[in-house]
């Protein structure tokens, strides 16, 4: 087989690249190692940044978003036992964010690139990229027993944190950054309505909790645990008594409960890659960045990578120039590296570290004052939340 651009993984970086590409005339196939199912059935990140919108709309795939996805135009801190509004589109001259599931995202992508034929394999096992330091890549994989290959001009590594092609590149030549957090988000999805109709970022004594949603009548509610927990140990019962001892008295009298559809537990780490280019293979998504998820940025970063990544390829076929493929490294990670740093500071505002001592905690609390009270403070938080420009 042959194609122009051969996509590892169909996670939302893999797919949007590949309805991308389709738009502009560019041959894609994609490979994953997982089943449709699976991939849909991961509960992951629910918040989408307006650049993010805008790229579903670009490729033709965002009527159920706006039919389905919630407009938010602020979120409220809470802590010290009250709660503070942050109004971000006034604070950033109309800049709003959509709740809308990463699952909805992935749907929506998959039932596109299916209408529009374009080829995906999935259940691919032992996808390996090959020969991207030539002018000739190729990446071979199996499939029921039985070896093939696609030769391509390019290899696009969507394959998330996990994956291969990250994994393919000499150490020697790349560098890796990374923090890891010394504790876990305890999440469970819910079929209630949400506590409040805006995000709840909770900083409490006892750990963050964070209050989302997917829906008007479906809730996501996570909570700082220890690395070491399991889901095992937390019946529904544990898990609502926990979340309401982190919240304000208004909230607790608001929440409903009800049973957990999903409960899991998910590390935070911070991770960047650098470069995010290696000949003629590229790396887009988690498969060269890992934030923590305090500043909702992971599935937004997998979007304008594969939007910069995008426009290079284009650039590529159409005005037989590589100074966007050239430039597609550097441009991703001054972006990439901005939101990292903002993950990493929500993540050190709203949670308790092992080492939180009374200073340090004073320390948080006048962090979070300041964040409410003054506008210059409140508008670079709204600027990086609802997105920094690409
Ligand atoms: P994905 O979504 O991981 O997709 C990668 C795809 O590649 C496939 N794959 C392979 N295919 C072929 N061969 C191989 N060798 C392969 N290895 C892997 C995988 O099966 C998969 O289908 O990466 P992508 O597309 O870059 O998208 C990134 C986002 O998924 C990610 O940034 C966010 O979901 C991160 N994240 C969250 N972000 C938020 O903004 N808010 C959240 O609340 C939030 N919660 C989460 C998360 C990530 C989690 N992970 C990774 C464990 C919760 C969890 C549990
Ligand atoms: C979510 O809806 O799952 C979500 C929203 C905001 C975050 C993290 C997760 O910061």
């Amino acid at each position: 087989m042959r194609t122009q651009v051969a996509i590892i993984g169909a996670g939302p970086a893999g797919l949007l690249l590949g309805q991308l590409l389709h738009l502009y005339g560019i041959e894609t196939v994609i490979l994953e190692r997982k089943d449709p199912d699976y991939v849909l059935a991961r509960i992951r990140a629910g918040l989408l940044e307006q650049g993010t919108v805008n790229l579903m709309e670009e490729v033709g795939v965002a009527a159920r978003l706006h039919r389905e996805g919630l407009v938010h135009d602020g979120i409220e801190l809470a802590f010290g036992g009250a709660r503070h509004r942050i109004d971000m589109k006034k604070a950033t001259g109309g800049k709003t964010v959509t709740i809308y599931g990463q699952t909805e995202v992935t749907r929506d992508l998959m039932d596109a690139r299916a209408a529009a034929g374009l080829t995906t394999v999935y259940e691919a096992d032992e996808v390996t990229p090959r020969d991207f330091d030539t002018d000739h890549p190729r990446v071979s994989y199996r499939k029921d027993g039985v070896t093939h290959e696609i030769a391509c001009d390019f290899i696009a590594g969507c394959d998330g944190f996990h994956g291969i092609s990250r994994e393919s590149v000499p150490a020697s030549a790349i560098q890796t950054f990374d923090r890891i957090y010394p504790f876990g988000w305890l999440g469970i999805l819910s079929e209630t309505p949400p506590v409040s109709p805006e995000l709840i970022y909770s900083r409490h004594e006892r750990g963050f909790a964070l209050c989302t949603m997917r829906s008007t009548h479906r809730s996501r509610y996570y909570l700082q645990c220890s690395l070491d927990d399991h889901v095992d140990n937390w019946s529904d019962d544990r898990f609502w008594d926990e979340l309401k001892r982190r919240l304000d008295q208004e909230a607790v009298d608001n929440l409903v409960i009800g049973p957990s559809i999903e409960k899991s537990i998910a590390p935070l780490r911070s991770f960047v890659a650098e470069p995010m280019r290696f000949g003629r293979m590229f790396l887009a998504g988690d498969a060269a960045h890992i934030v923590p998820p305090t500043g909702a940025k992971g599935l937004n970063l997998a979007a304008s990578d594969v939007h910069f990544l995008s426009q290079a390829l284009r650039e590529f076929y159409g005005e037989k120039s590589s100074a966007g493929i050239d430039a597609y490294s550097a441009k991703a990670l001054a972006r990439v590296w901005k939101a990292e740093r903002f993950s990493w500071w929500m993540t050190s505002m709203l949670h308790l570290f092992p080492d939180t001592d009374d200073f340090t905690a004073r320390i948080q609390l006048a962090e979070l004052n300041y964040l409410v009270t003054s506008q210059a403070a409140t508008t670079s938080l709204s600027e990086n939340y609802t997105g920094l420009p690409y």
